[in-house]
């Protein structure tokens, strides 16, 4: 029997979509599709504190599982958080309902110098055993996604303690001692970059960063200071063959730089024109970009916009996926629906498209 485009071999289709070779249709899958959009996962949350999830394998594999039985995805992201790296390298971390915060956070040359390099074998070995346990469960043919913060995303969060507007304190030790924020941003893309190879050796088909504040710095300021970390990241990560997505937000200003870091696909939001960015950007491959709340609005609307999402790119090298994480409040039908609307438009057979210079 012949497998329907829907069905057929999806980890074999989101690399041939990060390679940008031709594919029947594009793959589709949602940044924080494992989330409390999710009675399911709510139900979880309910008998269980956020890092207890993220720690114990069966319950990140389970929560992990979720999106796949409910929406029928084409890519599982093992369910963690960015900033299980910044309390392995020695930040107490606390994860409330109000978000994360780090009460004891980095604001000088001695908190620098007192991150601990960490074997991810060990500090996290939890996050490598999940990625193990879904490549078990889910079989040679689904994709399972691993992930970290890029170095700027998670230096904002060491060095402000929290989650906050434009990252003031980040950005005054930046401004203030460039030389010592250089070291930190070091610091953390050499960690994460053994962090995430841990995660391949366990399994992980593709890796994405998660650069999602990094529309906060400048041009100048993000070729100066994030472009160079990034790189390093990427280059000591040495994926050979496995995939990085680069995840960044609010980032129009930045893309041709971004495009620089040496990721095989760039993960945009929808302030970008997906048409235009691959014309700008030549080699490179696309993943998003539909704003999160179209998913509040009707189905037709949610039709229309992954149709024209998927005409930008004619779906050569182009991931279907949000411009950023689903919300909350999101309906799970409305998921549905983007999902499917994704994998039933059938692209016409083509050579690889885009793809000059
Ligand atoms: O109570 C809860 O359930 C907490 C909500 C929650 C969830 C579901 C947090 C706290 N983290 C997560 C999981 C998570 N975080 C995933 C899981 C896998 C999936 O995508 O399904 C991923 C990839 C992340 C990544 C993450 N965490 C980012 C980058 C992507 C993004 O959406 O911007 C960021 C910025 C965080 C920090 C964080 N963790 C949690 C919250 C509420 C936040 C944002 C805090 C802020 O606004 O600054």
């Amino acid at each position: 029997m012949t497998q329907s485009p829907t069905t057929q071999n999806r980890k074999e289709l989101f690399l041939r979509a990060c390679r940008g070779e031709p594919v029947a249709r594009v793959p589709v899958w949602i940044m924080r599709q494992a989330g409390r959009f999710l009675p399911e996962y709510r139900a979880v949350r309910e008998k269980h504190a956020f890092l207890e999830v993220c720690k114990t394998p069966e319950l990140a594999v389970e929560v992990s599982l979720q999106p796949f039985r409910a929406l029928g995805v084409d890519a599982v992201i093992v369910f963690s958080d960015i900033l299980i790296p910044a309390e392995a390298m020695g930040l107490p971390l606390e994860l409330g309902d109000a978000g994360p915060v780090l009460p004891e956070p980095v604001r000088d040359a001695a908190g620098v110098r007192a991150l601990r390099e960490f074997d991810p074998e060990q500090a996290t070995r939890f996050v490598n055993e999940a990625i193990a346990q879904l490549c078990r469960e889910l079989g040679p043919n689904v994709p399972v996604i691993g992930f970290a913060a890029a170095p700027w995303t998670l230096a904002c969060y060491m060095v402000e303690g929290r989650g906050k507007d434009g990252f003031p304190a980040a950005k005054k030790l930046m401004y203030e001692d460039p030389q010592l924020f250089r070291t930190l941003l070091e610091k953390i893309a050499r960690a994460t970059a053994r962090y995430l190879k841990a995660q391949i050796a366990a399994g992980a088909a593709a890796v994405q960063l998660f650069d999602t504040w990094v529309g906060e710095l400048s041009r100048r300021d993000y070729d100066e200071f994030e472009l160079p970390a990034t790189q390093l990241l990427i280059s000591e990560l040495g994926a050979g063959t496995t995939p990085v997505i680069l995840y960044t937000k609010a980032s129009n200003h930045l893309l041709p730089s971004a495009a620089r870091a040496g990721a095989q696909v760039l993960s945009v939001d929808w302030r970008v024109d997906l048409a235009e960015a691959r014309k700008q950007l030549g080699r490179v491959s696309l993943q998003g970009n539909v704003d999160p709340c179209v998913l509040l609005g009707p189905e037709e609307g949610i039709r229309q916009a992954v149709r024209e999402a998927i005409e930008k790119t004619g779906g050569a090298g182009h991931i279907l996926n949000l411009g950023h994480g689903i919300l909350p409040a999101t309906p799970v039908e409305a998921a549905r629906t983007f999902v499917r609307a994704g994998q039933e438009h059938l692209l016409p057979a083509r050579a690889p498209a885009g793809r000059a210079g």
